[in-house]
């Protein structure tokens, strides 16, 4: 009898083992399937974009333009010419009839009898092409030039006639070397960008200071080092992107002046010190990166002023002190970092804040907890609760919730994607069930064999 009662136990007890073995199974199988169509949808656009990087080659726009007939006029014979000695392919036809709807290598104005580049884009040239003084000075009706992927020489100088009338400049992985003088001589641009390309200086401000125009300046992943300029002579600043660079010293307070910034971002550089307090000074700001460098100190509080901020990230430095309630009360905010640094005390956000924003990101801050009758803990936010004096529970719980959390964020790639903080509690209880269920399915075989062993030991001993 007891026998019967055993072999019916153990059965169930291997029964429930194969159940939650199965359902782990499905679990994995579900992660594969999702992958499949992610697979597929990364492939395609990697096609597409294949596609696109031809299609956006000088050469085969150029090769596919039909002769020109809607205006009756073609381009300037000298602006072909030079175009030629540029290795800008024209056999094929006039460059200025190009219909370049995505590309726009080309732009031409409507002069008669010729008409003249307005704008010109160099894309993937050949790295020995060389860019002849006489073919630049003919180009001087251009008021955008733009070099993307052109690992050529940069001239000395760009003629007079060429500087004066530029406008927009563009250096995206192109030209080598460039130096702070020689972009300073591009004194008219209202649009200034150049990335992936060393700029040779320690002084910014040379770079900036002879440009009165400017509205958009983008001097990123240059290895441009000294300290993020003092004085502006360009007020009419509206996006100031010097990321990526290996500058120093603080945020200075005069950055104030650029009262029309919508976009600052200085992320991944040197900078140390303490928000300046004019930050607030800033009412358009819309776009803020201060993240991965060495800022300490806390969120000004003038920051509570700016209303147009959408994108503030603060991520990777060492600001400390607590995070500041009015946060949750910026009507435009939908994008908030504020991931590894040393804030502490309890966060002041309820649930129906953070649902409102796009990312929101606060793990790495062990000094830092959340309210857990006001928040659920499903959020997975990367901080431990709070315990009834407002501090982080004390150290094993806390541990073990980082590094669910961190498990969670650094094996998602949703999440790395931008998706919402709080879309993680559906992720959460997706993998949550079927761990409950092994759990209790280990725990009733570990019972089962504990009571046939028991059984076995009294029949033994009995
Ligand atoms: C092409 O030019 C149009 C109008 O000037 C502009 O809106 C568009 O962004 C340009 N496209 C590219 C890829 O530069
Ligand atoms: C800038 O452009 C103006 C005309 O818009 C021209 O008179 C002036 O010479 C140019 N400046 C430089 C430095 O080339
Ligand atoms: C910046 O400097 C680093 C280290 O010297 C180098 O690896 C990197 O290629 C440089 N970046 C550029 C854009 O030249
Ligand atoms: C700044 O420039 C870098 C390099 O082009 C770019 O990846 C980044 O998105 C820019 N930042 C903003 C705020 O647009
Ligand atoms: C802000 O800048 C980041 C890059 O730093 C960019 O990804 C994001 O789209 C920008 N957001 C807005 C609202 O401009
Ligand atoms: C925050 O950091 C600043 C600068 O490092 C330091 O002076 C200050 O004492 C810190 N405040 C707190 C509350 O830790
Ligand atoms: C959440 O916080 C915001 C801003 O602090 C506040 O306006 C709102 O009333 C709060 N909502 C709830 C449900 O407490
Ligand atoms: C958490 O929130 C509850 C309800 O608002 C409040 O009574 C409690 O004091 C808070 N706990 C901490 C540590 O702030
Ligand atoms: C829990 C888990 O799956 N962690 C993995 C996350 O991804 C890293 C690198 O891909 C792995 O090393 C971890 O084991």
């Amino acid at each position: 009898m007891v026998f019967l009662w055993s072999t019916t136990l153990a059965l169930f007890s291997s029964l429930s083992v194969a159940y939650s073995l199965r359902l782990r199974v499905r679990a994995q199988m579900d992660r594969r399937a999702a992958s499949l169509p992610l697979l597929l949808a990364l492939l395609s656009s990697y096609i597409w974009a294949g596609g696109g990087a031809v299609a956006t080659s000088p050469s085969p726009a150029a090769s596919l333009a039909p002769p020109a007939t809607a205006h009756g006029s073609t381009l300037d014979p000298r602006q072909l010419t030079a175009l030629q000695s540029m290795g800008f392919p024209t056999a094929t036809g006039d460059p200025c009839a190009v219909p370049s709807p995505a590309d726009n290598a080309t732009a031409c104005d409507d002069d008669e009898p010729f008409r003249h580049l307005v704008s010109l884009r160099l894309a993937n040239c050949s790295p020995d092409l060389d860019l002849p003084t006489t073919a630049l000075h003919s180009l001087s009706t251009l008021r955008s030039l733009a070099f993307v992927s052109c690992p050529i020489h940069a001239p000395r100088s760009f003629p007079d006639p060429l500087v004066a009338s530029l406008r927009s400049f563009t250096c995206t992985a192109s030209l080598r070397r460039l130096t702070a003088v020689w972009l300073s001589r591009l004194k008219n641009l209202t649009e200034l960008s150049v990335v992936g390309v060393p700029v040779a200086t320690n002084r910014p401000f040379v770079i900036f200071s002879p440009m009165r125009h400017l509205r958009s300046a983008t001097v990123s992943a240059t290895n441009l080092s000294g300290k993020v300029p003092l004085r502006w002579n360009s007020l009419d600043l509206v996006h100031l992107n010097l990321s990526s660079n290996l500058l120093k010293g603080s945020v200075p307070s005069t950055i104030s002046v650029l009262g029309y910034l919508q976009t600052l971002d200085l992320s991944s550089n040197g900078l140390t010190g303490t928000l300046p307090n004019t930050i607030g000074d800033l009412a358009d700001l819309k776009n803020a990166s201060f993240a991965r460098n060495s800022l300490s100190g806390s969120i000004p509080d003038s920051m509570s002023q700016l209303s147009a901020l959408v994108h503030l990230d603060l991520s990777s430095n060492q600001f400390n002190g607590s995070i500041p309630r009015f946060l949750s009360e910026m009507k435009s905010l939908k994008f908030l970092n504020l991931d590894s640094n040393n804030f502490q005390g309890v966060l002041p956000f309820n649930a129906s804040f953070l649902r409102r924003l796009e990312v929101f990101k606060v793990g790495g801050n062990s000094n830092l907890c959340y309210n857990h009758t006001l928040l659920s803990s499903k959020l997975k936010l990367g901080i431990a609760p709070c315990d009834k004096y407002g501090l982080p529970v004390s150290p094993p719980p806390d541990r073990s919730t980082r590094e669910d959390s961190s498990d969670y964020s650094d094996n998602d790639s949703d999440d790395e994607n931008g998706e919402k903080g709080s879309g993680n509690s559906g992720g959460g209880s997706r993998h949550g069930p079927s761990k409950l269920v092994l759990g209790v399915a280990i725990g009733l075989s570990c019972f089962v064999f504990l009571v046939i062993f028991l059984v076995c030991l009294s029949k033994v001993c009995g």
